[in-house]
């Protein structure tokens, strides 16, 4: 059967975050593109995941024109609270830096992205099957999938993986092209979506001994909660009432604080890794978002990542298309991977001092504490802290 064959600029599997705002961004600068996705629209608009938005990618967002319902509905914090020893002390992000974080849900985001990318007649081939990708390494490159058993490719000048970290872009490079940086983390979160009012304005990072725990939210009556767990824990082990007794345990204090508890809506158990490809390039194929680095999500810090790449990688590929210079391209990587190694590092830092370490001994305890009380009581440390989370612009 002869395949049904598109052509366009720039092709982009993965119609998540990554995928629909390089589509956006270039399409806002009269580049052409096709996305392929491998799953339904409705499944990527339901997955619940990110919520923490860096100033940087909401003015990203909003200078593209999608801001629109994110300035209504997401909620601008400027603190966050760390506790610890039964004490919460609050970093007021804000008056140190300047900056605040936006908490507005991933899904939010993608549904956001999408409805402009669909308005503005973008192509989105959801629900792509086997969908593979070719000759990026020389010549034009070319994405094949099955729609309803039927063949289709589409050739492109450039290829954008933008598929997560369980995609085929990054399996697809031959293995002596990139360098892979991994650690795999003893630990997971069981995270929930409660119908509850949050008990706390702004997120609350716990550490306990019986382990981590945060609190967020999605709106004035979602709350969303996770909880330190081991990486092969078994949901029906965790009925209801035994999560809310074991929150309520991790994030008491002296005087008091109690969680609003409510029916649970969504529960799910989140595996912990660092992770860097590096280059994130090869030839016309340039990896971007989580199918080329992993954080773990403590420092709420891999959407923000995935923006920033794509925010770098639409500049450089419109610089391409407009003047011919493609100098800002070959420098893709090593542009991006300064800003992924500094959230790695913050990300890395912020798990290992908030978590509960199984072969930690009393010495480690002590140690952790001394370094949460260091970063609450110095301006220095806050002030460090409070950059890092709230960001560093795009
Ligand atoms: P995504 O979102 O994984 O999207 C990839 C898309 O590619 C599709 N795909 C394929 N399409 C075609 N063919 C294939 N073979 C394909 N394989 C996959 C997928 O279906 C999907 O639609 O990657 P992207 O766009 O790079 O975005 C990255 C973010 O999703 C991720 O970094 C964040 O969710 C991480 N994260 C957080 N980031 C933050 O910045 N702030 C946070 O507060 C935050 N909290 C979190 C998080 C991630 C979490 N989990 C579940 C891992 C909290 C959690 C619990
Ligand atoms: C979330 O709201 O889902 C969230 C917030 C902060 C994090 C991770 C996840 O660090």
């Amino acid at each position: 059967m002869r395949a049904n064959r598109q052509i366009t600029q720039v092709g982009i599997v993965g119609a998540g975050p990554a995928g629909l705002l390089l589509a956006h961004l270039l399409h806002l600068e009269g580049i052409e593109s096709i996305i392929v996705e491998n799953r339904s629209r409705q499944y990527t608009e339901e997955r619940v995941r990110a919520g923490v938005l860096e100033q940087g990618t909401v003015d990203l967002l909003c200078e593209a024109g999608v801001g629109c319902r994110l300035r209504r509905e997401g909620l601008v914090h400027h603190g966050v609270e760390l506790r610890f020893e039964g004490c919460g002390h609050r970093i007021d992000m804000h008056e140190l830096t300047g900056r605040s974080i936006t908490v507005y849900g991933q899904n939010e985001v993608v549904k956001d992205l999408a409805d402009a990318r669909l308005a503005a007649g973008g192509r989105i081939e959801y629900e792509a099957e086997a969908v593979s990708i070719h000759d990026f390494d020389c010549g034009r490159p070319l994405i094949r999938y099955r729609r309803d058993g039927r063949p289709c490719e589409i050739a492109c000048e450039y290829l954008a993986g933008c598929d997560g970290f369980h995609g085929i872009c990054r399996p697809s490079l031959p293995q002596s092209a990139i360098r892979v940086f991994e650690k795999i983390y003893p630990f997971a979160w069981l995270g929930i979506l409660a119908a509850a009012e949050p008990a706390s304005h702004e997120l609350i990072y716990v550490r306990h001994d019986r382990g981590f725990g945060l609190l967020s939210m999605r709106s004035r009556n979602l709350t969303r909660l996770y909880l330190q767990c081991r990486p092969d824990e078994h949901l029906d082990e965790w009925p209801d009432c035994r999560i809310w007794e074991e929150l309520s345990a991790r994030f008491a204090t002296d005087d008091g604080f109690r969680l609003n508890e409510g029916r649970i809506l969504q529960k799910g158990v989140t595996a912990m890794r660092s992770f860097v490809a590096e280059p994130m390039q090869c030839g016309r194929l340039f990896l971007a978002g989580d199918a080329a680095h992993i954080v773990p999500p403590t420092g709420a810090k891999g959407l923000n990542l995935a923006a920033a790449d794509v925010a770098v990688l639409a500049r450089a590929l419109v610089r391409r298309f407009q003047s011919g210079d493609s100098t800002w391209l070959e420098r893709y990587s090593d542009t991006c991977l300064r800003r992924v190694w500094r959230a790695q590092r913050f990300s890395w830092w912020m798990t290992s001092v908030l978590h509960r370490l199984e072969d930690a001994d009393d010495f480690d305890r002590r140690r952790q504490i001394a370094e949460l009380r260091h970063l609450v009581e110095s301006r220095a440390a806050s002030t460090s802290f409070a950059e890092n989370y709230a960001g560093f612009p795009i």
